[in-house]
């Protein structure tokens, strides 16, 4: 076996990940244990200045529900979410971030992230319930204050140290263990509770981006399904895996678009210059209630514009060079209006400039300003983020005062896993929380955790045994490497192991295939999803002869076999709800409609024991509808 030094470290509360998530959960949790004489730890794959999907920053906060405004409530940003999710989604967690995320944001303005102010000092909105920022340094800010945090309460942080796999003992979950991506460390941590906050899944599926542009996505190619695999692995209870997220982009460069159809009122034309949410109007009908509402959900919003294509009418534009036109022609004077035509030139490229780098490159690269010319968008390769528009992630106790009964079971955020707790992408069913929400559901999490550790205050002891043999698995495709570099000239083509990129993508081209990718325009059906299965059971064999040369191939290995399992829960569970609920991300073409005996939760559980999966339906339970 590859010569690892093993470092053990013991904590009470144990947060994985350094994202928006994990740092609210550092920064809540700092406080509560400080209180009550605990210690908090922090382990992340990266650097937390500039880790996670904030990483490039962002330009806008898309969570800020302004209560104290008078104007909106907790109620009203609930129905939204409902109606977005096509009725799937658990009101109490999403109404518990609601009622909590403004005061998040009011922290960031402190620590001194520029929320944009208009001239009477309010907060500028690019809609009813996203504030525009100046962001490029977002996560910095984040970051900085939950190092702060942690070494105020005498806790601590590791960087650069990628976890792969939970501590069960008993059912319960006594910490996690994982690799320096620098170092030949493995690293055991032990812990009273644990928080899993590793982001969501990116390249499970084919991407669109391809050769000189591999690697290019919407959400970051380094959040690899570390969650998924880490909440089932421990057998906990996951909820709403098929509900994948495909966001519309920029194309190519995989620019968001929420900017310019909220903050510049922008239109999307079609190759024929009609404007496919007005002309497919009809097809809403097929959607009821849900195709009905105002905004219309964003699943609907893409399925519009998927039939436009899929019917040749090709290539979709963003009419910026029509939206800001109408916004400066609104301005009445001469010398004004030239201001302002600046100003929207100079919001367009800092929108990107602050969130997606390569979208303002792309647009150097073909001359595309803006005001003068439109750019193509289009429905990416499908993401799990149950922060954004999905809500794929762990099924978690509710709070008390608004979950309805089985919703909740002690400790808020814990999974079914007893010391287990998920937030942000990691936690399903609750969606749109965004940067702001995820931080703010990390700050739940982080509470509730210190809450659990003051309870169950036993120190957690583990197997050594059991952890040479973690250890031996994990670093298992170093040694295959080693053991077989020898029998070929080439080291990526060997007839004793297969290297992590080429694993990847035979998975991505399993999903894009069989799981309703790109290339199918999102289509699947019962035989193709079994024939999946069965190939990806193939996969699951071949795994075991990853094979990896160093630190960062090791790394790779596990990603996407964080990859592989997050690929196996969405394909069950697309099999297991049989209707197409929300076309736009994916369509059954076998069940092709909503029925009603699926408004409900499709969950699934992995079981440590016998290895076997379990599909269950669990009731819709609403708070306020
Ligand atoms: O509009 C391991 N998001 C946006 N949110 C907003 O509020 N406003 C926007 O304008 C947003 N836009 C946007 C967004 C994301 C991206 C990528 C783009 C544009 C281009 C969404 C938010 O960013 C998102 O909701 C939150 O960040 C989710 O938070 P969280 O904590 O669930 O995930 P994370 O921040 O990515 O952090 C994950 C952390 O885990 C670490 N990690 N650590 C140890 N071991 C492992 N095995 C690990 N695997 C991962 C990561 O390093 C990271 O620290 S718009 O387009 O939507
Ligand atoms: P996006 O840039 O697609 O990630 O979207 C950012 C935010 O804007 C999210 O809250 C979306 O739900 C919202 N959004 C994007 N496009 C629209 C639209 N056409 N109508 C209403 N809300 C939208």
């Amino acid at each position: 076996m590859a010569n690892f030094e093993t470092v053990e470290v013991k904590t009470d509360v144990l947060i994985i990940g350094g994202g928006m998530a994990a740092c609210g959960a550092a920064v809540e949790a700092s406080y509560w244990a400080k209180k009550s004489g605990l210690k908090v730890t922090l382990v992340d794959k990266a650097a937390m200045d500039r880790s996670g999907a904030v990483a490039m920053g962002l330009s806008a906060i898309n969570q800020y529900v302004d209560v104290c405004g008078g104007k909106n409530t907790i109620h009203n940003y609930v129905d939204y979410v409902r109606n977005d999710l096509m009725g799937i989604t658990r009101e109490d967690l999403v109404a518990n971030i609601a009622r909590h995320v403004d005061s998040t944001v009011h922290l960031f303005e402190k620590w001194g992230l520029p929320i944009w102010k208009d001239a009477d000092g309010n907060y500028v909105h690019e809609g009813r319930w996203q504030l525009m920022i100046n962001g490029e340094s977002y996560k910095c800010i984040v970051a900085e204050a939950t190092k702060n945090a942690l070494n105020e309460a005498g806790g601590e942080y590791f960087e650069r140290v990628f976890i792969t796999e939970p501590l069960i003992k008993d059912g319960k979950c006594a910490g996690a263990v994982g690799f320096s991506v620098r170092e030949n460390e493995f690293y055991v941590f032990k812990a009273k509770a644990t928080i899993c906050a590793m982001g969501g899944a990116v390249h499970v599926f084919k991407p669109r981006s391809s050769g000189e542009g591999l690697g290019r996505s919407w959400y970051p190619p380094f959040n690899s399904g570390s969650s998924a695999y880490f909440t089932l692995k421990g057998g906990a209870e996951m909820t709403c895996q098929e509900v994948r997220f495909i966001p519309v982009r920029f194309k190519d460069a995989y620019g968001p678009v929420g900017a310019w159809f909220l903050l510049f009122k922008s239109r999307a034309t079609n190759g024929l210059g009609e404007n496919y949410m007005e002309t497919r109007r009809p097809e809403l009908e097929n959607w009821k209630p849900y195709g009905m509402v105002k905004p219309v959900p964003a699943n609907l919003r893409n399925w519009l514009m998927m039939l436009d294509v899929m019917d040749g009418k090709g290539p979709i534009f963003m009419r910026t060079e029509e939206a800001i036109a109408n916004l400066s022609k609104a301005v009445p004077d001469e010398k004004e209006r030239k201001k302002k035509l600046k100003e929207l030139e100079s919001e367009a490229w800092e929108d990107f400039l602050d969130m997606t780098i390569s979208q303002a490159i792309l647009w150097a690269a073909t001359n595309t300003a803006p005001e003068e010319k439109p750019s193509e968008i289009a429905a990416c390769e499908p993401y799990f983020i149950g922060s954004h528009s999905g809500a794929s992630g762990a099924w978690v106790s509710g709070p008390e005062d608004l979950a309805p009964e089985s919703y909740s079971w002690g400790y808020n955020n814990m999974t079914t896993v007893p010391g287990m707790f998920a937030a942000g992408d990691a936690s399903g069913a609750s969606s749109h929380k965004f940067s702001s929400g995820s931080f703010t559901e990390g700050r739940i999490a982080g509470k509730g955790a210190v809450h659990y550790a003051v309870e169950n205050a036993a120190d957690p002891t583990f197997d050594d045994a059991k952890i040479e043999e973690l250890k031996k698995t994990i670093l298992n495709p170093l040694d295959m490497f080693e053991e077989h570099k020898g029998a070929s000239s080439d080291p990526d083509v060997n007839v004793n192991y297969i290297k992590p990129k080429m694993f990847m993508f035979r998975l991505q081209k399993i999903m894009d295939e069989y799981a309703g990718g790109v290339s199918t325009q999102f289509t699947t059906s019962k035989p193709l999803l079994e024939k999946g299965l069965e190939l990806l059971a193939f996969l699951k064999e071949d795994s075991e002869k990853l094979a990896a040369e160093n630190l960062h191939e090791l790394m790779r290995c596990w990603e996407n076999i964080h990859r592989m399992w997050q690929a196996e829960a969405h394909v069950r569970t697309i099999l297991f709800r049989d209707e197409t609920r929300w076309p736009g991300y994916y369509f059954r073409s076998d069940c092709p409609k909503m029925k009603d005996n699926w408004l409900a939760f499709a969950n699934c559980k992995w079981d440590p024991k016998t290895g076997e999966w379990e599909m269950f339906k669990r009731d819709v339970k609403y708070v306020y509808a």
